[in-house]
């Protein structure tokens, strides 16, 4: 019998979603970042054996969000939720109201819900992961903890086991060898945006968005030209992304290079653009252009 089925990976911005995505996948198929809401789409990850099939739904991190590309971001999440046919619902600290507003979601779901406590490398051994566990009791009756630590890959394997127990039977829904349903050009644009979250501080990240202009298989030289842009909001946030000499932009771009080669195994030349579009982020009509929405 084939096993197979949709699991979806929720939780507050920057509990290590993504993390634990690339971890259970055993490979990079999303960014992650020390920033909060560094994933802005639903991501799949793809995990197969000869006898089952795990999908996993990567989801941006779940908050009140404000502005129009964050109530955009937050029904990915909560859409994805109705999809699948479990949940990974990941923390990494004790229950607050952040968390209460998330499992608001998981009443009346009827499917099963585990809780992940990850990171437990920062931990104080056991005594701080029951203090944890401890404070969800009573709240939700979830099918089973996780104690893990993505970063570290201590217990991923035991996620695993436990879930190919619950899995329904089913078709591959997937080729083996396909790991992501990302195309080629959303993952350039994504390890792009990855590097400028790394390299760019306060309201910077948050305020870019990365679209790929023009891929170009250049004969002559063996290799592919990419074109990328880079919107953001207001002329003051080019001038910092820029840099002085246009030292920051150089860095961030030889960075992303550097990683779209290995990751994708493809010699690439990067020419990147910065433009600006100004409160793009509460614009509908540059939103869709940029990927977000309907
Ligand atoms: N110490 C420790 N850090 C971790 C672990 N897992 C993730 N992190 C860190 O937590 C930060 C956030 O990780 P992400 O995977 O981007 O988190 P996310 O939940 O996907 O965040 P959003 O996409 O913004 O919602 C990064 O700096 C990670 O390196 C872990 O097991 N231990
Ligand atoms: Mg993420």
């Amino acid at each position: 019998m084939h096993k197979s089925g949709f699991i979806a990976i929720v939780g507050k911005p920057n509990v290590g979603k993504s993390t634990l995505l690339n971890a259970l996948i055993g490979q990079k198929v999303a960014i992650m970042s020390p920033k909060p809401q560094t994933t802005r789409h639903r991501i799949t990850g793809v995990l197969s054996a000869d006898d089952y099939q795990m999908i996993f739904v990567d989801t941006p991190g779940m908050h009140k969000g404000r502005d129009l590309l964050n109530k955009a971001i937050d029904k990915v999440a909560v859409s994805s939720l109705k999809d699948v046919d479990m949940v990974l619902f990941v923390v990494d600290r004790m229950k607050t109201a952040a968390e209460d507003f998330i499992i608001s979601y998981f009443k009346g779901l009827k499917k099963p819900i585990f809780l992940v406590v990850n990171k437990i490398d920062e931990l104080d051994g056991n005594k701080g992961i029951d203090e944890i566990i401890m404070s969800y009791l009573g709240t939700y009756d979830f099918d089973a903890y996780f104690p893990v630590s993505a970063k570290d890959l201590t217990h991923i394997d035991k996620i695993k086991e436990s879930l190919i127990k619950y899995l329904p039977e089913g078709p591959k829904y997937f080729p083996p060898e396909m790991k992501s349903d990302q195309s080629q050009t959303m993952m350039m644009s994504e390890l792009i945006r990855e590097k400028i979250l790394y390299y760019t501080e306060q309201e910077i990240p948050h305020a870019v968005a990365v679209v790929i202009e023009s891929i170009y298989h250049n004969e002559e030289h063996g290799q592919v030209d990419v074109s990328a842009l880079i919107v953001v909001e207001r002329p003051t946030q080019k001038q910092i992304l820029i840099g002085r000499g246009g030292d920051k932009i150089k860095h961030i771009g030889t960075e992303a290079r550097k990683e779209i080669n290995r990751i994708l195994d493809t010699k690439i030349h990067l020419t990147i653009w910065v433009k600006v579009k100004k409160d793009w982020r509460n614009r509908p009509s540059d939103l869709k252009a940029f990927g977000f929405g309907e």
